[in-house]
C-alpha cells in the first residue's frame, strides 16, 4: 500500500516537472473536492475537446448539423444537408464560410491536442470538399473579376486552408486557376505568365517552407504581379520584410486583395488600404 503511494507521489513529481499545466490542473481540482465540490459536470464542460467544439459550433441548428457531419468525416450527410440548405436558399458563400468551415476547423484543433489524427482529418476534408463543390455549382458562372493563381508552396502538402480560400475567390467572380500543393517557384512563375494572371494566392502552414513565399513574390516582382500571402505559417510582419506582397489571414482578406489589385491597385496601395 504504501509503496503504490510512493509512485503515486514520484508520479506526481515528474508531473510537476514535465506537466506543469496538467499538475496544476490536479493540485486545483484535489482542492476542490477537499471543499466538496462535484467536478463531474464541470470536467465534462471544460474538456479541451468539448471546448473546441463549443467555441466553434456554429449558432444556427442547422449549420451546427452539416459542421457535425463533416467533423464526423460523414461525406454523404455533408452532402445532404448542404445540399438542403441551398434548396432552402441559404447564400453558399455562407455555408462555406459559416457551416463547413468550423468543421474542418474543429477537426483540426482536435488533432493539434491530439483527439483526432490523420485519417479524421483526411476523411473531414473530403467531406468538406464535397459540401464546397455543391455551393461552388450553385454558386454557377460569375461575371470575371480578374485572373487568379493559387497555390500551396513547395514542400508543403496542407492544402485545405488554399482549397477553401479558392472557393471564396470563385464565389467572388474570380477566375482562379488552382494549382495545388507542393508548388515550386518556377511552376508558379510560368502558369502566371500562361495565364495571364493579375494576382497569386500563395499559402504555407509550415516554417521550412515560408521562404519559399518570400522568393515567389520577389520573382514576380519581374512581372508586375503581386503575391496575396496567408496561411497559418504568415503573418504580417513576416510579408512585411519583402515587397510585392500583401499580407492576409482569412478567405475574406484574399477576396479584398484580389478585389484591390484586380482594380488595378498596386501592391503597396493595397497593403496600405487594407492595413
Ligand atoms: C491538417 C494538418 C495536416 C494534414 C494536411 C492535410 C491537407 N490535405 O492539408 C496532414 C496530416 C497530411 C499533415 C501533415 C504534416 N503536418 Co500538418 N497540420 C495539420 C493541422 C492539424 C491543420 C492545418 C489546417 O488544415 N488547418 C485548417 C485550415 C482551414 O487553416 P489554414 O490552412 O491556416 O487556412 C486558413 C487561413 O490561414 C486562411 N488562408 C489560407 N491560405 C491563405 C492564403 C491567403 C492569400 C489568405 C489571405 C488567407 C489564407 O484561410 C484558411 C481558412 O480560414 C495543423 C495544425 C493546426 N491546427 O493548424 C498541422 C501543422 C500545420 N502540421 C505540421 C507539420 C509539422 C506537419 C508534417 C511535417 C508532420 C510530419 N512530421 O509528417 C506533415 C507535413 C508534410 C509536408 N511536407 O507538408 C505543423 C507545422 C509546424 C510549423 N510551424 O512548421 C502544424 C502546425 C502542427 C504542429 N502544431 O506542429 N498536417
Amino acid at each position: 500500500m504504501i509503496r503504490h503511494i510512493d509512485v503515486a507521489a514520484q508520479k506526481i513529481f515528474e508531473m510537476k516537472e514535465k506537466e506543469p499545466a496538467k499538475f496544476k490542473r490536479l493540485i486545483d481540482e484535489g482542492i476542490m473536492i477537499g471543499l466538496g465540490v462535484d467536478l463531474a459536470d464541470r470536467n465534462e464542460e471544460m474538456a479541451p475537446a468539448n471546448k473546441i467544439k463549443k467555441q466553434n459550433r456554429p449558432k444556427d441548428p442547422e449549420y451546427a448539423s452539416v459542421a457535425e457531419s463533416v467533423i464526423e468525416g460523414n461525406s454523404e450527410e455533408t452532402v445532404k444537408l448542404t445540399s438542403a440548405l441551398l434548396e432552402k436558399g441559404k447564400d453558399p458563400t455562407d455555408l462555406v464560410l459559416n457551416a463547413l468551415m468550423p468543421g474542418i476547423q474543429t477537426v483540426c484543433e482536435l488533432y493539434d491536442i491530439g483527439e483526432s489524427y490523420v485519417p479524421e482529418i483526411l476523411l473531414a476534408n473530403e467531406a468538406l470538399i464535397g459540401g464546397v463543390e455543391l455551393c461552388q455549382e450553385r454558386i454557377g458562372e460569375v461575371p470575371s473579376q480578374g485572373k487568379v493563381v493559387s497555390l500551396v508552396i513547395e514542400g508543403d502538402v496542407h492544402d485545405i486552408g488554399k482549397n477553401i480560400v479558392v472557393a471564396i475567390l470563385r464565389a467572388n467572380g474570380f477566375e482562379v486557376v488552382d494549382m495545388g500543393s507542393d508548388i515550386t517557384v518556377e511552376e508558379a512563375v510560368k502558369a502566371v505568365k500562361a495565364t495571364n494572371a493579375d494576382l497569386v494566392t500563395g499559402t504555407t502552414l509550415m516554417s521550412t517552407t515560408k521562404g519559399g513565399i518570400k522568393d515567389l513574390a520577389e520573382i514576380l516582382y519581374s512581372e508586375d504581379v503581386p503575391v496575396a500571402c496567408g496561411g497559418a505559417a504568415i503573418d504580417k510582419n513576416f510579408v512585411e520584410t519583402f515587397s510585392n506582397s500583401v499580407y492576409g489571414k482569412t478567405p475574406l482578406d484574399a477576396v479584398k486583395i484580389a478585389k484591390k489589385i484586380c482594380a488595378g491597385k498596386s501592391w503597396k496601395e493595397a497593403r496600405n488600404e487594407l492595413y
